[in-house]
Protein backbone atom coordinates (compact mmCIF):
# COMPACT_ATOMS: atom_id res chain seq x y z
CA UNK A 1 0.00 0.00 0.00
CA UNK A 2 2.89 2.31 0.67
CA UNK A 3 4.40 1.75 -2.57
CA UNK A 4 1.12 2.61 -4.47
CA UNK A 5 1.11 5.82 -2.48
CA UNK A 6 4.26 6.64 -3.06
CA UNK A 7 3.18 5.97 -6.89
CA UNK A 8 0.20 7.80 -6.63
CA UNK A 9 2.00 10.90 -4.69
CA UNK A 10 4.99 11.22 -7.45
CA UNK A 11 2.26 10.67 -10.08
CA UNK A 12 0.03 13.67 -8.57
CA UNK A 13 3.62 16.11 -8.40
CA UNK A 14 4.48 15.12 -12.08
CA UNK A 15 1.15 16.11 -12.89
CA UNK A 16 1.23 19.22 -11.25
CA UNK A 17 -1.99 18.43 -9.47
CA UNK A 18 -2.98 18.75 -5.87
CA UNK A 19 -2.47 16.62 -2.52
CA UNK A 20 -5.44 16.47 -0.51
CA UNK A 21 -5.51 15.69 3.45
CA UNK A 22 -6.36 11.92 3.02
CA UNK A 23 -3.70 11.49 0.06
CA UNK A 24 -0.87 9.24 1.25
CA UNK A 25 2.33 11.53 1.19
CA UNK A 26 6.10 11.26 2.27
CA UNK A 27 6.69 12.43 5.97
CA UNK A 28 9.61 14.88 4.77
CA UNK A 29 6.94 16.44 2.72
CA UNK A 30 4.37 16.36 5.35
CA UNK A 31 7.21 18.10 7.69
CA UNK A 32 8.01 20.38 5.26
CA UNK A 33 4.65 21.75 5.19
CA UNK A 34 3.93 21.99 8.81
CA UNK A 35 6.99 23.99 9.18
CA UNK A 36 6.41 26.07 6.33
CA UNK A 37 2.33 26.71 7.21
CA UNK A 38 2.92 27.00 10.74
CA UNK A 39 5.64 29.67 10.29
CA UNK A 40 3.47 31.47 7.83
CA UNK A 41 0.47 31.45 10.87
CA UNK A 42 2.89 32.41 13.64
CA UNK A 43 4.02 35.20 11.51
CA UNK A 44 0.28 36.70 11.27
CA UNK A 45 -0.73 36.23 14.32
CA UNK A 46 2.60 38.07 15.52
CA UNK A 47 2.57 40.28 12.94
CA UNK A 48 -0.61 41.89 14.67
CA UNK A 49 1.48 43.56 17.17
CA UNK A 50 3.59 46.32 15.22
CA UNK A 51 0.16 47.78 13.84
CA UNK A 52 -2.08 46.60 16.39
CA UNK A 53 0.02 49.25 18.41
CA UNK A 54 -1.03 52.12 16.46
CA UNK A 55 -4.81 51.57 16.40
CA UNK A 56 -5.68 54.23 19.50
CA UNK A 57 -3.45 56.70 17.95
CA UNK A 58 -4.30 56.49 14.08
CA UNK A 59 -5.01 60.03 13.28
CA UNK A 60 -8.79 59.76 11.92
CA UNK A 61 -11.49 58.17 12.90
CA UNK A 62 -11.28 56.73 9.47
CA UNK A 63 -7.91 55.59 9.17
CA UNK A 64 -8.67 53.74 12.79
CA UNK A 65 -11.48 51.65 11.68
CA UNK A 66 -9.11 50.94 8.21
CA UNK A 67 -6.65 49.93 10.78
CA UNK A 68 -9.18 47.65 13.15
CA UNK A 69 -10.00 46.07 9.81
CA UNK A 70 -6.68 45.15 8.88
CA UNK A 71 -5.23 43.65 12.13
CA UNK A 72 -8.28 41.61 12.18
CA UNK A 73 -8.14 40.56 8.15
CA UNK A 74 -4.36 39.12 9.56
CA UNK A 75 -5.53 37.32 12.82
CA UNK A 76 -8.29 35.61 10.59
CA UNK A 77 -5.03 34.75 8.38
CA UNK A 78 -3.36 33.37 10.74
CA UNK A 79 -6.32 30.84 11.76
CA UNK A 80 -6.89 29.84 7.93
CA UNK A 81 -3.46 28.89 7.82
CA UNK A 82 -3.84 27.10 11.58
CA UNK A 83 -6.54 24.94 10.28
CA UNK A 84 -4.56 24.75 6.97
CA UNK A 85 -1.68 22.99 9.09
CA UNK A 86 -3.84 21.12 11.33
CA UNK A 87 -4.80 19.09 8.19
CA UNK A 88 -1.37 17.53 8.04
CA UNK A 89 -2.22 16.55 11.39
CA UNK A 90 -0.28 18.64 13.84
CA UNK A 91 -2.81 19.70 17.14
CA UNK A 92 -3.48 23.54 17.00
CA UNK A 93 -2.55 23.21 20.79
CA UNK A 94 1.10 22.01 19.68
CA UNK A 95 1.89 24.77 17.46
CA UNK A 96 0.55 27.49 19.73
CA UNK A 97 2.98 26.05 22.32
CA UNK A 98 5.88 26.30 19.87
CA UNK A 99 5.57 29.48 19.22
CA UNK A 100 4.83 30.39 23.47
CA UNK A 101 7.82 28.35 24.29
CA UNK A 102 10.13 30.48 21.75
CA UNK A 103 10.56 27.29 19.86
CA UNK A 104 8.69 28.46 16.27
CA UNK A 105 10.02 30.82 13.72
CA UNK A 106 8.07 33.80 12.30
CA UNK A 107 8.97 36.50 9.93
CA UNK A 108 12.26 38.48 10.91
CA UNK A 109 10.42 41.71 10.35
CA UNK A 110 8.06 41.03 12.78
CA UNK A 111 10.51 42.00 15.25
CA UNK A 112 11.37 45.13 13.90
CA UNK A 113 9.44 48.50 15.87
CA UNK A 114 6.38 50.63 14.29
CA UNK A 115 7.89 54.13 15.38
CA UNK A 116 5.74 56.72 14.02
CA UNK A 117 2.36 56.64 11.30
CA UNK A 118 4.40 56.56 8.27
CA UNK A 119 6.08 52.85 9.64
CA UNK A 120 1.91 51.70 9.33
CA UNK A 121 2.24 53.10 5.57
CA UNK A 122 5.55 51.12 5.25
CA UNK A 123 4.36 48.17 6.45
CA UNK A 124 1.73 48.46 4.27
CA UNK A 125 3.40 49.10 1.16
CA UNK A 126 6.26 47.20 1.34
CA UNK A 127 5.60 44.37 4.33
CA UNK A 128 1.97 43.68 2.42
CA UNK A 129 3.72 44.12 -0.72
CA UNK A 130 6.84 41.61 -0.53
CA UNK A 131 4.15 39.04 1.37
CA UNK A 132 1.74 39.23 -1.68
CA UNK A 133 4.92 38.80 -4.14
CA UNK A 134 6.02 35.62 -2.27
CA UNK A 135 2.10 34.45 -1.93
CA UNK A 136 0.64 34.60 -5.34
CA UNK A 137 3.10 31.62 -6.63
CA UNK A 138 1.71 29.92 -3.49
CA UNK A 139 -2.24 30.04 -4.52
CA UNK A 140 -0.78 27.16 -6.58
CA UNK A 141 1.00 24.90 -3.68
CA UNK A 142 0.47 21.78 -4.16
CA UNK A 143 -1.23 21.04 -1.33
CA UNK A 144 -4.70 21.34 -1.50
CA UNK A 145 -6.06 23.04 1.78
CA UNK A 146 -2.57 25.73 1.60
CA UNK A 147 -3.41 26.79 -1.94
CA UNK A 148 -6.84 27.49 -1.04
CA UNK A 149 -6.13 29.34 2.37
CA UNK A 150 -4.00 31.66 0.19
CA UNK A 151 -6.59 32.83 -2.63
CA UNK A 152 -8.49 34.31 0.08
CA UNK A 153 -5.40 35.94 1.44
CA UNK A 154 -3.59 37.11 -1.49
CA UNK A 155 -6.93 38.92 -1.92
CA UNK A 156 -7.07 40.83 1.36
CA UNK A 157 -3.25 41.22 0.95
CA UNK A 158 -3.89 43.62 -1.95
CA UNK A 159 -6.41 45.97 -0.14
CA UNK A 160 -3.37 46.04 2.73
CA UNK A 161 -0.83 46.78 0.12
CA UNK A 162 -2.95 49.72 -1.05
CA UNK A 163 -3.89 50.82 2.25
CA UNK A 164 -0.10 51.67 3.10
CA UNK A 165 0.79 53.25 -0.34
CA UNK A 166 -2.42 55.59 0.47
CA UNK A 167 -0.93 56.34 4.02
CA UNK A 168 2.41 57.11 2.60
CA UNK A 169 1.36 59.07 -0.70
CA UNK A 170 -0.37 61.30 1.66
CA UNK A 171 2.24 61.78 3.95
CA UNK A 172 5.11 62.25 1.38
CA UNK A 173 3.16 65.54 -0.45
CA UNK A 174 1.71 66.89 3.04
CA UNK A 175 3.94 69.28 5.02
CA UNK A 176 8.15 68.99 4.76
CA UNK A 177 7.97 67.04 7.64
CA UNK A 178 5.06 64.45 7.09
CA UNK A 179 7.31 63.67 3.55
CA UNK A 180 10.33 63.00 5.85
CA UNK A 181 8.32 61.10 8.22
CA UNK A 182 7.47 58.66 5.40
CA UNK A 183 11.05 58.98 4.07
CA UNK A 184 12.58 57.68 7.35
CA UNK A 185 9.99 54.77 7.50
CA UNK A 186 10.71 53.77 4.21
CA UNK A 187 14.58 54.13 5.07
CA UNK A 188 13.91 51.57 7.90
CA UNK A 189 11.72 49.08 6.29
CA UNK A 190 13.07 48.29 2.59
CA UNK A 191 16.50 46.03 3.99
CA UNK A 192 14.27 43.93 6.40
CA UNK A 193 11.18 43.45 3.39
CA UNK A 194 13.56 42.46 1.16
CA UNK A 195 14.91 39.99 3.73
CA UNK A 196 11.25 38.19 4.22
CA UNK A 197 11.94 36.24 0.88
CA UNK A 198 14.49 34.39 3.02
CA UNK A 199 18.64 34.00 2.60
CA UNK A 200 19.56 34.39 -0.69
CA UNK A 201 19.53 30.99 -2.98
CA UNK A 202 22.83 29.61 -2.07
CA UNK A 203 21.89 29.71 1.92
CA UNK A 204 18.53 28.38 1.16
CA UNK A 205 18.81 24.43 2.30
CA UNK A 206 14.71 24.18 1.67
CA UNK A 207 14.00 25.49 -1.53
CA UNK A 208 15.44 22.82 -3.67
CA UNK A 209 13.01 20.01 -2.09
CA UNK A 210 10.46 22.42 -1.76
CA UNK A 211 10.64 23.67 -5.52
CA UNK A 212 10.92 20.19 -6.50
CA UNK A 213 7.50 19.19 -4.72
CA UNK A 214 5.50 22.32 -6.08
CA UNK A 215 5.04 23.83 -3.18
CA UNK A 216 7.40 26.85 -3.54
CA UNK A 217 7.25 28.10 -7.16
CA UNK A 218 10.23 30.49 -7.59
CA UNK A 219 13.28 30.76 -5.59
CA UNK A 220 13.90 33.43 -2.50
CA UNK A 221 16.01 35.51 -5.18
CA UNK A 222 13.56 35.30 -8.01
CA UNK A 223 10.96 36.60 -5.73
CA UNK A 224 12.96 39.45 -4.44
CA UNK A 225 14.35 40.73 -7.76
CA UNK A 226 10.51 40.48 -8.84
CA UNK A 227 9.89 42.74 -5.79
CA UNK A 228 12.75 45.10 -6.05
CA UNK A 229 11.27 45.60 -9.59
CA UNK A 230 7.88 46.25 -8.94
CA UNK A 231 8.68 48.88 -6.00
CA UNK A 232 10.72 51.03 -8.14
CA UNK A 233 8.42 52.72 -10.03
CA UNK A 234 5.97 52.95 -7.39
CA UNK A 235 8.79 54.63 -4.91
CA UNK A 236 8.86 57.35 -8.01
CA UNK A 237 5.25 57.72 -8.06
CA UNK A 238 4.96 58.20 -4.12
CA UNK A 239 8.00 60.58 -4.61
CA UNK A 240 10.06 58.95 -2.25
CA UNK A 241 13.64 57.56 -2.52
CA UNK A 242 14.51 53.96 -1.78
CA UNK A 243 17.69 53.18 0.51
CA UNK A 244 20.08 51.67 -1.49
CA UNK A 245 22.82 53.89 -3.86
CA UNK A 246 23.57 50.44 -5.86
CA UNK A 247 20.25 50.28 -7.22
CA UNK A 248 20.28 50.79 -10.92
CA UNK A 249 18.16 49.45 -13.93
CA UNK A 250 20.20 46.47 -15.58
CA UNK A 251 19.30 46.60 -19.45
CA UNK A 252 21.24 43.25 -19.99
CA UNK A 253 19.37 41.38 -17.70
CA UNK A 254 16.11 43.57 -17.53
CA UNK A 255 15.85 43.97 -14.38
CA UNK A 256 17.01 46.27 -11.81
CA UNK A 257 20.37 45.26 -9.87
CA UNK A 258 20.20 46.33 -6.14
CA UNK A 259 23.25 46.38 -2.99
CA UNK A 260 23.58 43.30 -1.08
CA UNK A 261 21.91 43.42 2.18
CA UNK A 262 22.90 42.24 5.85
CA UNK A 263 22.60 39.22 5.92
CA UNK A 264 24.54 39.02 9.08
CA UNK A 265 21.69 41.25 11.01
CA UNK A 266 19.29 38.65 9.31
CA UNK A 267 20.99 35.45 10.70
CA UNK A 268 20.90 37.28 14.40
CA UNK A 269 17.72 38.52 14.06
CA UNK A 270 16.25 34.74 13.13
CA UNK A 271 18.30 33.61 16.59
CA UNK A 272 15.75 35.55 18.57
CA UNK A 273 17.97 38.67 18.45
CA UNK A 274 15.44 41.06 16.62
CA UNK A 275 15.30 44.58 18.10
CA UNK A 276 11.97 43.78 19.35
CA UNK A 277 12.07 39.88 19.42
CA UNK A 278 12.11 39.58 23.55
CA UNK A 279 9.09 41.91 23.27
CA UNK A 280 6.71 40.49 20.49
CA UNK A 281 7.10 36.98 22.88
CA UNK A 282 6.59 38.41 26.19
CA UNK A 283 3.16 40.05 24.84
CA UNK A 284 2.03 37.00 22.71
CA UNK A 285 2.42 34.90 26.18
CA UNK A 286 0.59 37.66 28.00
CA UNK A 287 -1.95 37.75 25.75
CA UNK A 288 -2.40 34.19 25.77
CA UNK A 289 -2.53 33.63 29.79
CA UNK A 290 -4.63 35.96 29.99
CA UNK A 291 -7.00 34.86 27.91
CA UNK A 292 -6.70 31.44 29.24
CA UNK A 293 -9.83 31.41 31.29
CA UNK A 294 -11.92 32.33 27.97
CA UNK A 295 -10.54 29.29 26.56
CA UNK A 296 -11.37 27.05 29.77
CA UNK A 297 -15.01 28.74 30.15
CA UNK A 298 -15.80 28.30 26.56
CA UNK A 299 -14.48 24.32 27.40
CA UNK A 300 -16.63 24.23 30.21
CA UNK A 301 -19.75 25.40 28.71
CA UNK A 302 -19.55 23.07 25.45
CA UNK A 303 -19.06 20.38 27.81
CA UNK A 304 -22.01 20.85 30.19
CA UNK A 305 -23.95 21.14 26.12
CA UNK A 306 -22.61 17.80 25.58
CA UNK A 307 -23.69 16.18 28.79
CA UNK A 308 -27.41 17.76 28.71
CA UNK A 309 -27.64 16.16 25.23
CA UNK A 310 -26.87 13.18 26.83
CA UNK A 311 -28.82 12.78 29.51
N1 LIG B 1 12.06 35.17 8.70
O1 LIG B 1 15.65 27.34 3.25
P1 LIG B 1 14.91 28.62 3.43
C1 LIG B 1 2.80 38.01 6.59
C2 LIG B 1 14.07 30.57 7.74
S1 LIG B 1 4.05 37.68 5.49
C3 LIG B 1 12.27 34.14 9.54
O2 LIG B 1 14.92 29.59 2.31
P2 LIG B 1 12.06 28.14 3.05
C4 LIG B 1 1.70 38.97 6.17
C5 LIG B 1 13.33 29.38 7.18
O3 LIG B 1 12.12 29.19 7.88
C6 LIG B 1 5.33 36.77 6.36
N2 LIG B 1 12.79 32.96 9.14
O4 LIG B 1 13.40 28.28 3.91
C7 LIG B 1 1.58 40.13 7.08
C8 LIG B 1 14.34 28.28 7.38
O5 LIG B 1 14.33 27.86 8.74
P3 LIG B 1 13.86 26.37 9.21
C9 LIG B 1 5.10 35.29 6.43
C10 LIG B 1 13.08 32.83 7.84
O6 LIG B 1 10.99 27.73 3.99
C11 LIG B 1 1.93 41.37 6.62
C12 LIG B 1 15.67 28.98 7.16
O7 LIG B 1 15.43 30.37 7.37
N3 LIG B 1 5.10 34.68 5.13
O8 LIG B 1 2.87 37.47 7.63
C13 LIG B 1 12.86 33.85 6.91
O9 LIG B 1 12.29 27.31 1.85
C14 LIG B 1 1.83 42.49 7.45
C15 LIG B 1 16.25 28.74 5.77
O10 LIG B 1 15.45 29.36 4.73
C16 LIG B 1 5.39 33.39 4.93
O11 LIG B 1 5.70 32.66 5.86
C17 LIG B 1 12.33 35.07 7.38
N4 LIG B 1 12.10 36.12 6.57
O12 LIG B 1 11.77 29.62 2.53
C18 LIG B 1 1.10 40.01 8.37
C19 LIG B 1 5.28 32.87 3.52
N5 LIG B 1 13.25 33.41 5.70
O13 LIG B 1 12.38 26.34 9.08
C20 LIG B 1 1.01 41.11 9.22
C21 LIG B 1 5.40 31.39 3.41
C22 LIG B 1 13.70 32.16 5.87
O14 LIG B 1 14.54 25.39 8.28
C23 LIG B 1 1.38 42.37 8.74
N6 LIG B 1 6.76 30.94 3.58
N7 LIG B 1 13.61 31.82 7.15
O15 LIG B 1 14.32 26.28 10.64
C24 LIG B 1 7.67 30.86 2.59
O16 LIG B 1 7.40 31.20 1.45
C25 LIG B 1 9.03 30.29 2.91
O17 LIG B 1 8.93 29.59 4.14
C26 LIG B 1 10.15 31.36 3.01
C27 LIG B 1 11.47 30.66 3.41
C28 LIG B 1 10.36 32.01 1.64
C29 LIG B 1 9.84 32.42 4.04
Amino acid sequence: AARAGQERFEELIAADSRVEPRDWMPEPYRKTLVRQVSQHAHSEIIGMQPEGNWISRAPSLKRKAILMAKVQDEAGHGLYLYSAAETLGTPRDEMFDQLYTGRAKYSSIFNYPARTWADVGAIGWLVDGAAITNQVPLCRASYGPYGRAMVRICKEESFHQRQGWEILYTLSHGTEEQHQMAQDAVDRFYGPALQMFGPPDSDSPNSGQSMAWNIKRFSNDELRQRFVDMIVPQSEALGLTLPDPELQWNEERGHYDFGALDWDEFFSVLKGNGPLSRQRLEHYRRARDEGAWVREAAAAYAGRQHQEQAA
